[in-house]
This record gives C-alpha cells, sequence and structure tokens, in this order.
C-alpha cells in the first residue's frame, strides 16, 4: 500500500530533505485517495485521517511533513461526498506539489542574488533549497567554489557533492569538524531548513548550529534557504520542535558498542541555531532576516491563532 510504502521509505531515510519529504507524504495521500474504494463519507474520513497519522509519524522534526498533510487534508474539509473529498485532497495534493517545486525556484533565483563572483561558500547536509541557490548563481557565470561538510553519520554530503559536481561547480569536500579551520577562506554560509520557529530560530542537521556559530565568531554572513511551509505554526502557541534521536548504530557499530558496556551512544539528527547567529531566511515569498518569521507563519501559512487554541482546547479535552 502507498502510505506504508512511502512511510517506510521516509523512516528509512531512502527518501529524506524535508522538502522531499513534505512531496512525498502529498503524492501519498493523493494516491491514497485515489485508491480508496467506495464507501461512507466517514469511513473515508477515518481512512485519511488514518494515512495522514502514519505519515506524520515517521520522522518527528521537519515540520514540512504535518504541514504538508495539514494542507493536503484541508481538501476534505467542506466536501459533503466521498468524491468531493477525494476531488478536494488530490487537487490539494498537486497544488502542494507543483507550488513546492515553484517555491524551490524562487527561493534559487532571491538566493542568488546574495551569492557574489569569487565567493567561496560553505554548505553543511544535503538541502535542495540550499544548492537550489548555488547552483543558480553558478549557472548566471559567477565564478563560485563550494565547501562542503561530510554530515556525520550518514554522509549526505556525499549527495552535495555529487550534485555540485554534476553542475560543474569547485567544491572543497571536508570532515565536519574542519569547518572552524576553513571559515577564514569562506565568503557564505548557505544550508536548509527543517524547521523555522516564530522566534526567527532554524532548526536543521545537526552540525548546523556549530556551522552558524564558527561563522558568527569569522564575521561570515549565514543564509538559510526554506520554503514557508518549512515555518512551524505551532511554535506560535509555546509547542517545541521535537529533536530527533536516531539509533546508535548509525555513529558507532554495533560489534564495537557491544563491548563498551560504560558506553550510550546518542545520536540526535537535528540542532538549533538561534535567529541571532542568521542573518537572512531566503524564502518563495523574498529574503527576510529571522526575526520576521513571526509574520511568515501568519500571513503565508494562514493558519490563524484562532485555529490553534481551539487545537489546544480539543487536545486538553482529549487528554484529560
Ligand atoms: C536533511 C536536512 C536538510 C533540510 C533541508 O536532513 O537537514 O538540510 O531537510 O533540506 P535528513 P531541503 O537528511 O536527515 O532528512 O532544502 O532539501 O528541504
Amino acid at each position: 500500500m502507498i502510505v506504508t510504502e512511502t512511510a517506510d521509505k521516509i523512516k528509512s531515510m531512502e527518501i529524506r530533505g524535508a522538502g522531499r519529504i513534505a512531496r512525498a507524504a502529498a503524492a501519498a495521500l493523493r494516491d491514497h485517495a485515489l485508491s480508496v474504494g467506495d464507501q461512507s463519507l466517514a469511513a473515508f474520513l477515518q481512512e485519511m485521517e488514518r494515512a495522514a497519522a502514519t505519515l506524520i509519524a515517521t520522522r518527528p522534526t521537519a515540520v514540512s511533513l504535518p504541514n504538508a498533510v495539514h494542507i493536503v487534508m484541508t481538501g476534505i474539509n467542506a466536501a459533503k461526498t466521498v468524491e468531493e473529498a477525494r476531488v478536494g485532497v488530490v487537487t490539494r495534493a498537486d497544488t502542494f506539489i507543483s507550488s513546492s517545486q515553484h517555491a524551490v525556484e524562487r527561493i534559487a533565483r532571491i538566493g542568488a542574488r546574495h551569492i557574489r563572483d569569487g565567493d567561496v561558500i560553505l554548505t553543511h547536509c544535503n538541502s535542495e533549497a540550499a544548492l537550489s541557490c548555488i547552483i543558480e548563481a553558478h549557472r548566471e557565470g559567477k565564478e563560485i567554489s563550494v565547501y562542503a561538510t561530510e554530515v556525520r553519520p550518514r554522509n549526505q554530503g556525499l549527495i552535495t557533492i555529487r550534485t555540485l559536481n554534476d553542475a560543474g561547480i569547485k567544491t572543497m569536500f571536508i570532515v565536519d569538524s574542519a569547518v572552524r579551520s576553513v571559515i577564514n577562506d569562506v565568503d557564505l554560509v548557505i544550508v536548509g531548513a527543517d524547521a523555522v520557529t516564530v522566534n526567527g530560530a532554524v532548526v536543521n542537521k545537526i552540525g548546523t548550529a556549530q556551522v552558524a556559530h564558527a561563522a558568527h565568531g569569522a564575521r561570515v554572513n549565514m543564509v538559510v534557504a526554506a520554503e514557508t511551509y518549512k515555518f512551524a505554526p505551532r511554535t506560535l502557541l509555546g509547542e517545541l520542535i521535537r529533536i530527533e534521536e536516531r539509533p546508535g548504530n548509525e555513529v558507532l557499530p554495533d560489534e564495537i558498542a557491544r563491548t563498551l558496556p560504560y558506553v550510550t551512544v546518542r545520536n540526535p539528527a537535528f540542532d538549533v541555531t538561534p535567529a541571532e547567529y542568521i542573518d537572512l531566511i531566503v524564502t518563495e515569498e523574498g529574503a527576510i532576516p529571522p526575526q520576521m518569521a513571526y509574520v511568515i507563519i501568519k500571513e503565508y501559512l494562514g493558519w490563524g491563532i484562532e485555529e490553534f487554541h481551539s487545537s489546544l482546547e480539543v487536545n486538553g479535552r482529549h487528554e484529560e
């Protein structure tokens, strides 16, 4: 079944990166809506909600995932028949997928303007949005080069250097701990985001906060490329972003760990970079200072604070 298959691929990181995860979840909901047979509207809604919950449970940090699911599921809201609900989901999913792709293209054009001819850029992890800015600058004829980190423990840096290489961009591959050593040669850091909170903090791959710290110390600008659906509406009411903790054997093989009974491996997959270390967030709606995150949440995600109040009340009652 498409939902289980997509959920498994997201969990195992065969599908990874906040934007790709969001699009895959939207596509899975669309295909699921199309495959669910004739039944009552209530049964259809229940089936779709079950699918939505399965997808959301796969990875806890990338806010693009629940945001995409929320956007697609609102297609059901006004439906009076199963057919209307089905069409609502399919239309919402297709619109989300294409607008998310357009968002990356717009971010590329806006982000590229912040890259000057001759710049040395540093990027961490593998972000479609961040790489799109770098590749666009190169396409515009700017002579740029890139430091790309390895990204322990899952080595997403290997995907990044393949993409940069295929685009013909001169790239230096470094281990994560070399960032401080090379930062004085860098003009600009560009990374992506899994979530942006209402106070402008950016949640991204583990190590991003150290990169930002090094950049801040060396007075190197730090730019985050993030579509508006990576902003986290629920942080408006105090909800925290959950940082995914992945299995220790991604860091230390089980056969070695077994010989070290006093050692516990911690493997947090993401960290939080405070707003004061970030110069600019490039969204498809424009480049903003991180302090404007609240405006993006209110204006572009379009979910009123009232909706969150009522959802909190519902949840509260539910838990009692
Ligand atoms: C990926 C990661 C990326 C963001 C943004 O983590 O941290 O920087 O998701 O990526 P993981 P994009 O590999 O654990 O999913 O710009 O492609 O959405």
